[in-house]
């Protein structure tokens, strides 16, 4: 096993983590699961003898490649390292950690930065599906300064706008895996929905709460958390995930009315913890549920008129907004989202063997 590799730590979105190219890892699987649990401190709750901030939001791999798919610079295939379990998954994917891909890559010299904006077109190994991202490079390399803000990130850097086009299905095979838009599953009715990311859908009132506590609160609510296990366990199946008990999907999203004039108000589990936010993926998903008549996001959510759709996801600490346009069936062709990213370490890192 390596026991060092070049790489870079990353704020991608909300979430932080590791950015390896994939030629600078082992090529046995195990092995290299191995070197990034070591280097993660996995599986501690505190990850205290790795680079994991104790989080699953903090405790993320992007492996890079250059790619021979035509019209595509790069591959990237996301790995979620578990906090407190020996287990390295990629049944999920990031788009959190996808903003950073983009400066990453030009950072290597996988792509050519332009003298403006590079677009960098990205092959997601965990969905098999392309997003596009635009990165700043005023003067032909990255620029992480600038002035855009996204909830959940103090101050202000340089925009990253990803595009996602045929998300549906990424995992489950098909947008409404159940081909409903509504079950009800352990008595309480849920969508489940995959738009990027497998996700259950339901009523904050149905799970006995409000919808407004803070990400401290439900997680110490252990009723809400068996609860949800339950119906998670129960749905992943019925989403095509199989057993989903030692996987990070679905994720499990309750709405309420936003409070803040803004389209619907969410609480996610991803699945155990609580999200600090939402994911970018989890997001577009539930902006599309919102858009399904018999979904139970649907009677929460104020829609806004017009093909192009800003669909503003409250969460604990702010809102993300997902650009949905929608085409003549009525069904979401493309989203788009505004993420940004931050070099925080280039180097080497070590593992502990
Ligand atoms: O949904 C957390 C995150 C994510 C995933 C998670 C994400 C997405 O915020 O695309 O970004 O749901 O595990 O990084």
């Amino acid at each position: 096993m390596s026991s060092s590799a070049p790489c870079m730590w990353m704020r991608g979105g909300t979430s932080k983590g590791g950015y390896f190219l994939a030629s600078d890892l082992p090529k046995d699987q195990e092995a290299r699961d191995r070197f990034l649990r070591s280097v993660m401190g996995s599986p501690d709750d505190r990850q205290i003898d790795g680079m994991g901030g104790a989080d699953p939001l903090t405790s993320k791999v992007a492996v890079v490649s250059p790619s021979n798919r035509p019209g595509v610079d790069v591959n990237y295939l996301f790995l979620q390292v578990m906090v407190d379990k020996a287990v390295v998954t990629d049944a999920q994917n990031c788009g959190n950690i996808l903003a950073g891909v983009g400066p990453f890559a030009i950072e290597r010299g996988l792509v050519k930065p332009e003298i403006g904006e590079t677009r960098v077109s990205i092959f997601m190994e965990n969905t098999a599906q392309v997003a596009v991202s635009t990165v700043q490079t005023p003067d032909g390399s990255v620029s992480y300064a600038g002035d855009a803000m996204i909830d959940g990130v103090p101050g202000t850097s340089a925009p990253v706008a990803i595009e996602f086009k045929d998300t549906a299905g990424s995992s489950c095979g098909a947008l409404l895996p159940t081909g409903n838009e509504v079950d009800l599953i352990e008595g309480v009715p849920v969508t489940m929905i995959d738009n990027g990311m497998p996700c259950v859908v339901m009523l904050a009132s149905d799970m006995g709460i409000k919808g407004t506590e803070t990400r401290e609160e439900l997680e110490a609510n252990s009723a809400l958390r068996d609860k949800l296990e339950k119906l998670r366990l129960a749905c992943g199946p019925l989403m095509n995930l199989g057993d989903v008990k030692d996987k990070t999907v679905p994720k499990m999203t309750m709405v309420s009315p936003a409070r803040k004039g803004r389209t619907i108000s969410t609480r996610t589990f991803i699945p155990h913890r609580c999200h600090a936010s939402i994911g970018v993926l989890g997001a577009v998903s539930v902006a599309t549920a919102c858009l399904l008549e018999n979904s139970p996001a649907f009677a929460m959510a104020d829609i806004p008129d017009g093909s192009q759709k800003n669909l503003a996801i409250e969460h604990p600490i702010g809102q993300t907004t997902v650009v949905a346009h929608i085409d003549d069936q009525g069904t979401v062709a493309s989203t788009a989202i505004l993420r940004t990213a931050r070099k925080l370490f280039d180097g080497t890192i070590f593992a502990s063997e």
